[in-house]
């Protein structure tokens, strides 16, 4: 990283620094957090991984919508971007039932606004894909809010277009993925604005981090699914008894290597690219 670059903000796995007036340099770190606390050991390559799969959903992303990728640096965790005006939601897609969307249904039979079928179970596919926009919240968990609310953080006039493009997004990424085995089960963008008043997506996308992903050759709706990377983690915590506060435990290597080896699997698996090709010239992904 150059000397020039001044750190503007940390999120739980990353740190964002600037590169100059116009470019943000955002760096994944190898932490994971699992029941929202960011455990003490981490994970080799996660960073990259998850740098690499952004970087790959970008490049074949960019006719739905520009974005903000400018590079990938070679140690592979590193994206220049354009510093843009980022808008104050979250664009949350969700095409199945589950998270805070599911614990909206039970409640009250919708999610942000949007009356759903009755009778539907945790992890049912929906009968189509759902915008659910969240605020930001800057500690704690993003709340879901109705379209009207978004409306009134983004302005009427974007907002139609932001549903547009997100939903496009997730119809062409879903598809994808499902044909290599991985359900995106929802998925949360990013949209800023650049100088000319444009949308463009920006900050991580696609992600496991950003994303629910399930292995779709076990799929079986009416309860929880496994998780395609996180789910030794979250085993190993159950079996100590731990109780999800911080700090959370050390994990064993075994747990360590099994859940690099799932990251770097939907790497492959979504890219089509071999990991390690990858590490050699990490831009791989962008051709
Ligand atoms: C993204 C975040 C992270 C902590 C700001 N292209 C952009 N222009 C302006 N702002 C952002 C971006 Cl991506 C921006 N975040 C989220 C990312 C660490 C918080 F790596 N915050």
């Amino acid at each position: 990283m150059p000397e020039t670059a001044v750190h503007v903000a940390s999120g739980k796995v990353r740190e964002i620094f600037e590169l100059d007036d116009e470019r943000l340099l955002l760096v994944a770190s190898d932490r994971i957090s699992t029941f929202d606390v960011v455990l003490p050991t981490e994970i080799p390559d996660k960073g990259r991984v998850l740098t690499g799969l952004s970087g790959f959903w970008f490049a074949r992303t960019r006719e739905i919508v520009p974005n903000h990728l400018l590079a990938l640096r070679p140690d592979g965790r590193s994206t220049e971007a354009r510093r843009l005006r980022m808008l104050p939601i979250e664009c949350v897609v969700r095409g199945y039932l589950a998270g805070s969307g599911w614990k909206d249904y039970r409640a009250t039979g919708s999610t942000s606004g949007h009356d759903l079928p009755g009778g539907l179970r945790e992890s049912d596919r929906l009968p189509s894909p759902i915008f659910t926009p969240a605020t930001k919240a800057q500690t704690g968990h993003d709340e879901n809010i109705s379209r009207t609310d978004a409306a009134q953080l983004v302005g009427p006039e974007h907002l139609a277009e932001v549903e547009r493009i997100v939903l496009e997004l997730y119809a062409f990424a879903s598809a994808y993925a499902f044909e290599r085995g991985v359900i995106i089960a929802d998925t949360k963008f990013e949209l800023g604005l650049d100088e000319t008043g444009a949308l463009v997506l920006a900050d991580e996308v696609l992600t496991p981090d950003s994303s629910r992903f399930w292995p779709a050759d076990v799929y079986a709706p009416g309860g929880p699914q496994p998780s395609f990377d996180k789910q030794y983690v979250r085993d190993y915590c159950e079996r100590l008894g731990w109780d999800k506060t911080a700090p959370g435990p050390e994990l064993p290597d075994e747990v360590v290597s099994e859940t690099r080896t799932r990251y770097v699997e939907a790497f492959e698996r979504l890219t089509g690219i071999r990991f390690d090709d990858y590490l050699a010239d990490p831009e791989v992904v962008l051709r």
